[in-house]
């Protein structure tokens, strides 16, 4: 019966957030609002990825469709749908995009309460060979939407009040947190809606999986160094962790959310700051992990606790299990004891 109520009991998004939000006596649907519009722009690249490789979306700008058409790449395609989808929903007063160098400062006559902080199309670079790619965004809200300055968005991922992905692979999953508890969804796309059907993710607290860049190992530095080695030669006489990397975030994200493990990106000689972006790669995924009971370290502090200097600064991760995450923050405890 559980099975036919849940096929019955169709529990969508909008309806998951409406439950959610019936706890917040002073909500007034602003946020169902701005995130129905989030889930447009989803719904909207999951279908625009899926025919990427037969429309000839991927690839270099300048491509052109069956149509003859200049094709924009997926990754500005993808950007400008969501500035529309957010500026329409009426609930938003600043965006910023991992595609526009600046901000973008809704016109006050179309501001909400909320700021939202996004990567439309993260790991774009692996489209042509088919792996899962995603959007990343994360959701501030700003107490006053009139003198808003650039101020308002360098707060920390602590303040954020929602944080999520949408990967787009064999299927179009949405994960999501309103700051109670992860959520991930699923889209049927015969109704064109996205169903509960990961309600609350819970990460292991310890996994068997350790996920970096190798290439990069001349680079690393030693507490990470040392780290990776203890994956593959335990000296507690463990079995070795394995080691997978996809290359794109949202994929390694979510395969450590279900499996658990680490997901690294570390600072290194070449890159200090490691290489992902802090507001909209680092800080939500960090927001997720820490909703679904696990942790997220940069090498110096807890990763939530940074405030931004600028919109596109960089900033190392060691995100996944809380005990795996443990591990590095003793390994670089001791080297800084050392030095
Ligand atoms: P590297 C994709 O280009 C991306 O921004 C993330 O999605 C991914 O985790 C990372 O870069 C991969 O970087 O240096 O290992 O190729």
């Amino acid at each position: 019966h559980a099975a036919e109520a849940h096929r019955t009991d169709l529990m969508t998004i909008t309806r998951h957030v409406l439950n959610e939000q019936s706890k917040h006596p002073e909500a007034r649907g602003a946020f169902t609002i701005l995130l129905n519009h989030i889930v447009l722009g989803c719904k909207f690249v999951c279908s625009a990825v899926s025919k990427a490789g037969l429309a000839k979306l991927i690839g270099l700008a300048g491509e052109t469709n069956v149509q003859g058409e200049e094709q924009k790449k997926l990754d500005v395609l993808s950007n400008e749908v969501f500035v529309k989808a957010l500026i329409s929903s009426g609930q938003t007063s600043i965006l910023i995009s991992e595609e526009d160098e600046d901000a973008t400062f809704v016109d006050p006559s179309k501001r909400g309460r909320y700021v939202v902080v996004f990567d439309p199309l993260d790991g774009s670079s692996n489209i042509d060979c088919g792996v899962s790619i995603g959007t990343i965004f994360g959701i501030y809200m700003v107490e006053h939407k009139n003198d808003l300055s650039l101020e308002d968005v360098l707060q920390p991922g602590e303040n954020m009040v929602a944080a999520g992905y949408c990967m787009y692979g064999s299927s179009c999953t949405l994960v999501l947190s309103t700051g109670n508890g992860v959520n991930g969804f699923t889209l049927d796309p015969s109704l064109g809606e996205f169903i509960l059907t990961h309600p609350d993710i819970k990460i292991p607290k310890k996994g068997k999986i350790y996920s970096i860049n190798e290439g990069n190992a001349k680079n690393w530095d030693k507490a990470t160094a040392k780290y990776v080695e203890n994956c593959k030669f335990p000296k507690d006489g463990s079995s070795p962790k394995s080691l997978r990397y996809i290359g794109s975030m949202v994929a390694d994200v979510h395969r450590t959310l279900l499996y658990g493990g680490i997901f690294m990106y570390p600072a290194d000689k070449k890159s200090p700051n490691g290489k992902l972006r802090l507001l909209y790669e680092v800080f939500p995924m960090s927001y997720l992990m820490e909703q679904a009971g696990g942790q997220a370290f940069t090498g110096k502090q807890r990763a939530l606790e940074l405030v931004p200097n600028n919109i596109h600064e960089r900033s190392p991760v060691f995100l996944g299990s809380h005990g795996d995450v443990e591990e590095v923050k003793k390994i670089y405890a001791a080297v800084e004891e050392e030095s």
